[in-house]
């Protein structure tokens, strides 16, 4: 009998993992957990408990006492609001995944434990078309250096005490059900709401930045079915490339016009340009689709109209 623990279930990932393991495993089975309330679908539909995730003796007696056998652990400073605070940022990023994966080997219940990393690992010197599961990997954010020193962990983890740890490096993800939180990526939320609410969005990024996307449905399904893959085919316990599509900001909001024809988007670069500058605009994720089948199911158009549809649905508008 699996019981999961979720950190992180208020955020971007959590706040979808969260319902989807629970159809899965049941409600009863997947622990929520986060340092502030989650969603009311979240708080209600199954145990839910406040956790710091940077207090390693409450993490320990959580997971003693609930017998959890798997972690995932979501919790971070995005990359924008990480150099906003660059060593606060250090710590919790850092330091959170620490407890977690020295917990989890003292802990024999546990037998899995999932951690997020991002394109983020990636810098300047990256081939930016296409990026490879092995290359050149100078991140120039205190996000991206957080996610490469987290996956170099997880994979010491492993080959030194057998931790069976899986990761991600996910590309910016597109999702409905939580507003942006901080990270470079969150124009591809931020558009679709204003464009709802206003009907014009003021972009931080310039008009043809190219960035690899995915769309949360696929992100959630390709983790869940990571962490349900066969240990034996895994050839990666530092971080899996996943890519998704590729988009600037001018094609997503030239997708959006063709539903709502008056949307009008200007573009006023900030900070996070140069950030975005730094990352890759393609990724290769073959040896994610040869070690565990990952696949693709939606595009910027199926995702624009489910984006769409949904926001208008949770802000009650036409
Ligand atoms: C960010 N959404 O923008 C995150 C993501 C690839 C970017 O890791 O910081």
């Amino acid at each position: 009998m699996e019981r999961i623990l979720v950190i992180g279930a208020a955020g971007q990932i959590g706040s979808e993992l969260v319902l989807e393991l629970r159809k899965q495993y049941g409600n009863e089975h997947v622990f929520a957990s986060d340092i502030k309330p989650a969603s009311p679908d979240i708080m209600e539909g199954g145990p839910f408990q406040v956790l710091d995730v940077m207090d390693d003796k409450q993490l320990i007696h959580f997971i003693i006492r609930h017998r959890i056998t798997q972690i995932y652990h979501l919790a971070a400073v995005l990359s924008g609001n990480a150099e906003k605070l660059p060593i606060p940022a250090w710590h919790i990023n850092m330091n959170s995944l620490m407890n977690v994966l020295e917990i989890s080997r003292i802990c024999e219940d546990v037998k899995k434990v999932f951690w997020p990393s991002s394109i983020a690992v990636f810098g300047p010197s990256t081939p930016r078309q296409n990026t490879p599961q092995l290359t050149t990997m100078e991140p120039i954010t205190v996000y991206g250096i957080s996610k490469l020193a987290g996956e170099r962990w997880c994979d010491y983890y492993y080959n030194k005490y057998g931790l069976d740890v899986r990761s991600i490096r996910y590309p910016g993800l597109i999702s409905y059900k939580t507003e942006a939180g901080g990270g470079t990526t969150d124009y591809s939320v931020e558009i679709f709401y204003e464009a709802i609410r206003k009907g014009n969005y003021e972009c931080f990024l310039s008009e043809d930045t190219a960035l690899p996307m995915l769309f949360m449905p696929d992100a959630i399904r390709g983790t869940i079915e990571l962490m349900e893959a066969d240990h034996d085919k895994l050839s990666l316990h530092s971080s899996y490339n996943l890519g998704g599509f590729s988009i600037t900001p001018r094609e997503l909001s030239a997708e959006i016009k063709k539903h709502i024809p008056d949307f009008n988007v200007t573009y006023k670069p900030d900070f996070r340009q140069a950030i975005a500058d730094s990352w890759p605009q393609s990724i290769d994720d073959s040896i994610a689709r040869r070690d565990w089948g990952f696949k693709m199911k939606y595009g910027m158009e199926s995702m624009t109209k489910i984006m769409l549809d949904e926001i208008r649905k949770k802000l009650n508008t036409k």
